[in-house]
């Protein structure tokens, strides 16, 4: 007699069960299955067990300080190629016509402030490798939003940009030294980009020029020594295959346990991208269908069970899938963001928002529990003019949404 699906997954379940590590054909046996309720119902037990009911949403806004990169990402549709010789007839602050920006610190800490005076708890500032611009514009980037903004979370540059930064300070830096550069004009913690999927083919076939998983570990695994959180993602659903989402995802649960062993700080939280194809060199791809995303928001749930949060990131998602994914394992949509460059779907402009009342509806609607967190998963009390930490002693006052 053939066996169900059902029974085909009755030893994952025990796995997760009793808290045991799900293994790779465990995960490739959940991807392949066709019992998706089980799935979602076994990474809502992973999800349950953790945060309740609880879901999380933040106030924050993104800032892409420029889209000019010397990288030439196969997935990627947010670069721009740089022209040396054009450069020096460029104005600042617009977009020119290669459809390249760059904004100065002035312009970043401008949006920095707008934001923190509407009740932003975060900044997330990330942009692409510029062969130009100095170090010390990250540095005073940082320290200029400090200054007019002493209680904005700074969660900036991914691993790939931190590398960057080590190559072209002068004199040249250790990642630790980039890092505690950035510490100390203002960086509160660093963000999950630039991870894509961990493996050499992909590596070569997707993004050859960039570094690779060696690299972003380090940068990461220095970043937890120093007692800085972090982030972490996966692009999928481009070139790689189950197999290789899956070993992923292990990669980031086997780091996590050495954090947690022996570091001062330790990933968060696992954000799967959902590939957008749309203007990059892969468009020809049909990227992840929405049962594919749910699929793999759930899978991550389940092999990473040591990283506190799992986000589904609703730009990339639609806010419809990111509250479906709610009951699939994941218990935090991201934020207001309000500005996205880096993916647009077909029609969407720069200007990407959701309201506090949208996100709150969406959790509420699926049978969630609200709560408002600041970068680091502490809860902020809001009242209509002020906002503060719990646990903390200080208050910002802020003008409304
Ligand atoms: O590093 C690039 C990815 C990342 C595409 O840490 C694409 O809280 C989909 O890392 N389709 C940036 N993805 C976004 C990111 C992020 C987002 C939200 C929260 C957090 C966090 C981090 O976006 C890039 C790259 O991996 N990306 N192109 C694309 N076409």
């Amino acid at each position: 007699m053939a066996t169900t699906s059902v029974e085909r997954l009755a030893d994952v379940r025990s796995k997760v069960e009793a808290g045991e590590p799900l293994s790779l054909v465990d995960g490739l046996r959940l991807c392949e299955s066709r019992d998706i309720h089980t799935l979602g119902e076994l990474a809502n037990l992973v999800r349950e067990r953790l945060h309740g009911r609880r879901a999380y949403y933040n106030i924050n806004r993104h800032i892409n300080y420029t889209n000019y990169c010397v990288l030439r990402c196969k997935f990627c549709s947010f670069y721009r190629p740089f022209d040396k010789k054009a450069a020096a007839r460029r104005t600042p602050g617009v977009v020119h016509p290669d459809g390249g920006y760059e904004l100065s610190v002035e312009d970043v800490v401008a949006r920095a402030k707008e934001a923190y005076a509407h009740g932003a708890t975060e900044v997330h500032i990330v942009g692409g490798l510029h062969p130009t611009l100095p170090f010390s514009y990250y540095t005073e980037m940082c320290s200029a939003i400090r200054e007019t903004c002493p209680h904005l979370h700074i969660k900036a540059f991914t691993a790939i940009e931190i590398i960057h930064f080590a190559r072209i300070a002068k004199p040249r830096l250790a990642i630790g030294g980039v890092l505690e550069k950035l510490r100390e004009a203002g960086l509160g913690s660093l963000p999950g980009g630039g991870a894509e999927i961990f493996d050499d083919r992909v590596h070569d076939e997707a993004f050859k020029a960039k570094v690779g998983e060696t690299e972003w570990f380090e940068v990461h695994r220095t970043a937890h020594e120093m007692g800085i959180f972090t982030n972490a993602t996966m692009l999928y659903g481009h070139l790689e295959t189950p197999a290789e989402r899956i070993q992923h995802l292990i990669k980031l649960r086997e780091h996590q346990e050495e954090s947690l062993g022996s570091r001062k700080a330790h990933f968060n939280c696992v954000i799967p991208l959902s590939f957008i194809p749309q203007g990059s060199v892969l468009e020809h791809l049909p990227g992840p269908s929405g049962l594919d995303d749910l699929k793999t928001l759930a899978l991550a749930r389940l092999m990473c069970p040591n990283i506190p949060h799992i986000k589904a990131f609703w730009i990339m998602l639609s806010p419809k899938l990111a509250q479906v994914s709610l009951n699939w394992g994941v218990d935090d949509i991201d934020g207001t963001v309000v500005y996205y460059d880096i993916t647009k779907r077909e029609g969407d402009g720069t200007h990407q928002e959701l309201t506090v009342d949208k996100l709150k509806r969406l959790i509420v609607e699926a049978g969630c529990k609200p709560v408002e967190r600041d970068t680091l998963y502490r809860r902020v009390i809001r009242e209509p003019a002020t906002w503060r930490v719990e646990g903390e002693d200080w208050a910002v006052h802020y003008k409304g949404f």
